[in-house]
């Protein structure tokens, strides 16, 4: 063939290849705002991990400890399991009562297992029978919730879908104890393909999808470019769809963060943990179970309080990321009266202060004494929401580190005024006790001009154990820029005239450097410390 012929066929190859996926890794800043923005503004929603495991209820043999997780921990042969598929007939279940709950715990969105790694699909799949329509219920679930979102409104469906599949035999990874599936003659991109037409299913049919939230990707079986693959995939058939990082190899562990760039995925997922501080322009969501486990274990009584659940969310909303709280339904379709009660009692504080969460960014505060701050701004308008964990004993809640007065501090409950004294650095709100909701009972700082915040300094080294000599950087937070750094080597706290911070430091001996910032004279942050050891 004539060489320019066949240059010209390899060019529109290529021509092709790159039409028919897009690179969504490259979305800029302000695309990425926009299709986040529901999701930002949300930051509740609601986790349910259903589908066979619920008939066992955790129970096999002689353990009572399993869950979701029950075909692996008790070793069950997939003939076995299989056996769940003509006992599964939740005659209880309704789609409505589900996102009616949902709703009025003041979640937003539901993020359900459309597959968990048992492989079962809670939906009519064109692709295989191991799902719902091969049961005695014969109901498209997932179709049910879809029309459920739609008619009553406020809350976006999204699918926890898993790539590790214990059933599919081209998902060629096999648990050690597993004698009954051979590898043999098995394709993983067969599997690949298997999960993007079933995907194609589930973000086609379904309305308007919100995220899917992929698991599983752990294993061996599944590369980087495949996750990076499957996420350009379906924002190819759904730009708008939020994806978290579990569709790609980057999450570091439980705390579930992607630490290095070329990953794809939208949020971090922290797992069963909330982050030690917020983290500044990177989105994430904190999933958790209200008792310690996800699928449905009748034996599991360990339920945390409706008060710990709510300071959980306020704790998550003060750092900036989501909670994903957790129900693991009956096997006839019912939630556990635990669960409902806490649904319930969350959504009557939600009624009240909802305000507090929803929108709201991470706040400058971290923990205080008292509780949580969250922060919103509207406008020229900046609200701190003030959430009181622990009433103080004199009636007076103090906020360090604040150097300009609100226009108003009120209580949220009542929009009632309450006196208050704003000094240089801190700020003294008069409450009116007792507490009005021993849960969180939150007072508003309204102020119209951006709040200043003092931060305390943080000091970084290259080595804090070293031969010769050192150095350490003492630096202000981003956006900082008022006050000024004094420090001490010798162990003390810093005060006004200790040595003001200009550059590095040398340091030649084994010694403590503590720094603070200041504003006029006076100390307005706390005091941080570092250790140096020659
Ligand atoms: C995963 C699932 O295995 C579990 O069943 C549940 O769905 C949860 C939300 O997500 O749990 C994990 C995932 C990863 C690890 C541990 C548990 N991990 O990497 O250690």
């Amino acid at each position: 063939m004539n060489p320019r012929i066949i240059a010209v066929c390899v060019l529109f190859r290529l021509y092709l290849s790159s039409s028919a996926q897009k690179n969504y890794l490259l979305e800029s800043k302000p695309e990425k705002d926009q299709r986040m923005e529901w999701w930002r503004e949300a930051r509740f929603g609601m986790f349910i991990h259903w589908g066979l495991y619920a008939i066992p209820a955790g129970e096999w043999k002689d353990k009572t400890t399993h869950a979701e997780w029950i075909r692996t921990t008790a070793q069950i042969p997939l003939k076995e399991y299989d056996q769940f598929v003509p006992q599964f007939n939740p005659d209880q279940f309704n789609a409505k009562a589900w996102v009616q709950m949902a709703k009025d715990a003041g979640m937003k969105y539901i993020t359900i297992t459309s597959k968990h790694h048992d492989g079962f699909c809670l939906w009519d799949s064109k692709e295989t029978d191991f799902d719902v329509m091969s049961t005695p219920f014969k109901r498209d679930i997932l179709k049910e919730l879809a029309t459920a979102c739609r008619e009553i409104g406020g809350i976006r469906l999204c699918f926890y879908h898993s790539i590790m599949d214990w059933h599919h035999p081209d998902y060629n990874e096999r648990r050690n104890w597993e004698k009954d599936r051979p590898v043999a003659g098995t394709d993983r991109k067969r599997y690949i393909a298997y999960m993007k037409r079933q995907l194609k299913e589930l973000v086609t049919n379904y309305g308007d999808i919100g995220v899917f939230w992929f698991d599983g990707e752990w294993e061996g079986f599944w590369k980087h470019e495949d996750g990076v693959d499957l996420y350009n995939y379906l924002r190819g058939l759904k730009p708008d769809v939020i994806i978290n990082n579990r569709v790609d190899k980057g999450r570091g562990g439980m705390a579930g963060m992607t630490t290095a760039g070329g990953y794809a995925g939208d949020f971090g997922t922290p797992e069963q943990e909330i982050p030690e501080t917020g983290l500044p322009g990177v989105d994430w969501e904190s999933c958790m179970t209200m008792n310690n486990n996800w699928g449905y274990n009748k034996a599991d009584q360990q339920f945390k309080s409706t008060k710990d659940l709510i300071q959980k969310l306020v704790d998550i909303a003060s750092k900036g990321g989501n909670f994903l709280l957790n129900i693991g339904p009956k096997a006839d379709g019912s939630f556990p009266q635990e669960s409902i009660d806490r649904l319930k009692a969350i959504g009557d504080w939600m009624k009240v202060n909802g305000e507090s969460i929803y929108g709201t960014n991470a706040s400058p505060f971290e923990h205080t004494s008292w509780g949580r701050v969250t922060q919103k701004t509207a406008g020229n308008k900046t609200y701190l929401y003030l959430h009181v964990f622990d009433w103080p004993k004199d009636g007076v809640l103090h906020l360090e580190g604040i150097g300009n007065k609100p226009q108003y501090v009120y209580q949220l409950w009542n929009k009632e005024k309450l006196p208050f004294i704003a000094n240089s650095n801190s700020l003294m709100v008069q409450l009116t006790g007792p507490s009005p909701d021993e849960n969180d009972a939150v007072m508003v700082l309204e102020y119209w001009e951006k709040p200043l915040v003092y931060k305390a300094p943080v000091i970084s080294t290259y080595s804090a154990d070293f031969i010769l000599a050192t150095d350490a950087v003492i630096s202000l937070p981003a956006g900082e820029n008022r006050t000024e750094i004094r420090y001490t080597t010798d162990g003390s706290d810093p005060v006004a005239n200790s040595p003001l911070y200009t550059s590095k430091l040398n340091i030649t001996q084994s010694s403590t450097v503590k720094a603070a910032s200041f504003y006029k004279g006076q100390l307005v942050s706390g005091v941080v410390s570092k250790s140096f050891k020659k």
